[in-house]
């Protein structure tokens, strides 16, 4: 059988943070994700589109399960840290019948030192430009320890808001420049302590108390540049069965200073959280296009059968002589029921498409996800 295929143009995702922030992690946990959420259905699927970039993100999450069952969970910082920039690409596809259509996913992982220096690494900068998706996480422990006005100091500056100011505005610019639908997220990461390993309810309000002190000159200023970004708070719990047990900032040995802290492991069954809220922006996305491609081609070959149906008319006299000579159906016939059958198999997986899309939980989207 002959597959007709259709590819959408590529979504773009960039990642900025700092370095420890957790992009990788978060590439990895998305994966995790995507591979248990999609893949059972051999008609859709979204998958790394090279053998080398699934080796690389498997081996991150295996990490994380073998520290959860070695029941130790010291983080070395820098020690996993990324060294250069590298693009994941997957490949999101679905197919019924003898239709195919299929779309890369593009994300870009890179060294979070780079977000101070980006001119010098112009793959990035022009990534970062053409992106449809802006993630970036923001270290839940770093804005929660900041009780005292010093360590209020040491937070913002971990944080590095001025340097993703920058970046955003320069994203948003390009995006308003192209008209462009543009989606950005502020991905809470390390958040399990204040999340599902908090029996009080209260520590996930406090986190975005201070997420929205440190980030809210970033959130209007997307507001004022490109009214038609849309903006989400997601927190992602990469892990889950983990509470932070000590935070203090502490000075490297070359008089730095960073946020040692200390974990306990609760169960040993590692439990994503919020991942789903995250890609479903981007399924949202692709089914737009995917739509409108859909209806293009719905309408075409709905030119297509009005001109055969006139060809094809039992009024038509050629036809009727045709059909009384040889007692077949006209080439026009023919072909009028296979534009027929491609319309039904259209339809059907425009249908399909949406009811693979995860379900969300109301509720539960209520703590992972908000509009801001
Ligand atoms: N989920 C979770 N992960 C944590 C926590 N504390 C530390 N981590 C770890 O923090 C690390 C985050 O680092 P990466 O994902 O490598 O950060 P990055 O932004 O890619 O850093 P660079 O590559 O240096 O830019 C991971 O090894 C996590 O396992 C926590 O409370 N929760
Ligand atoms: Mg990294």
């Amino acid at each position: 059988m002959e597959i007709n295929e259709y590819k959408l143009p590529p979504i773009h995702i960039a990642m900025v943070a700092p370095s420890g922030a957790g992009k990788t992690s978060l590439l990895s946990t998305v994966y995790e994700y995507i591979k248990d959420a999609f893949n059972r259905d051999n008609s859709f699927s979204i998958k790394p589109c090279n053998q080398n970039d699934k080796l690389i993100l498997n081996k991150f999450n295996q990490e994380v399960k073998n520290k959860l069952m070695a029941g130790s969970l010291k983080f070395k910082s820098g020690l996993n840290a990324t060294q250069s920039s590298k693009k994941f690409e997957f490949e999101l596809s679905f197919e019924k019948n003898a239709q195919r259509v299929s779309q890369i996913i593009s994300v870009m992982d890179i060294p979070g030192g780079w977000i101070t220096d980006p001119d010098s690494h112009k793959d990035f900068v022009e990534h970062l430009k053409q992106s449809h998706f802006l993630w970036i996480p923001v270290e839940a422990p770093v804005l929660m320890k900041a009780r005292t006005s010093q360590e209020r100091g040491l937070s913002s500056d971990k944080l590095q808001t001025t340097f993703i100011q920058k970046l955003v505005d320069e994203w948003t610019k390009s995006c308003a420049e192209a008209d462009r639908p543009a989606n950005i997220c502020f991905i809470l990461s390390k958040c399990e302590t204040y999340f599902s390993q908090d029996k009080t309810g209260m520590e996930a309000g406090k986190c975005k108390e201070r997420f929205d002190e440190n980030f809210k000159t970033i959130v209007q200023s997307v507001h004022d540049n490109y009214p038609n970004a849309q903006i989400h708070y997601v927190p992602v719990e990469t892990i889950g069965p983990i509470k932070l047990i000590v935070s203090d900032w502490e000075k490297d040995v070359n008089d730095k200073w960073y946020l040692d802290t200390q974990y306990k492991i609760t169960n040993k069954d590692r439990k994503i959280a919020g991942a789903k809220y995250l890609m479903d922006g981007v399924l949202e996305f692709a089914s737009k296009q995917i739509d409108a491609l859909l209806g293009q081609l719905k309408d075409d070959k709905e030119q297509e059968r009005k001109v055969k149906e006139e060809e094809s008319d039992p009024r038509n006299p050629f036809k009727w002589i045709w059909n009384f000579v040889s007692g077949k159906m006209s080439d026009a016939e023919i072909e009028l029921k296979e534009i027929e059958a491609y319309l039904v198999e259209l339809e059907e997986l425009r249908n399909k498409f949406d009811s693979l899309r995860p379900t969300i939980d109301d509720k539960e989207k209520n703590d992972y996800f908000q509009n801001l």
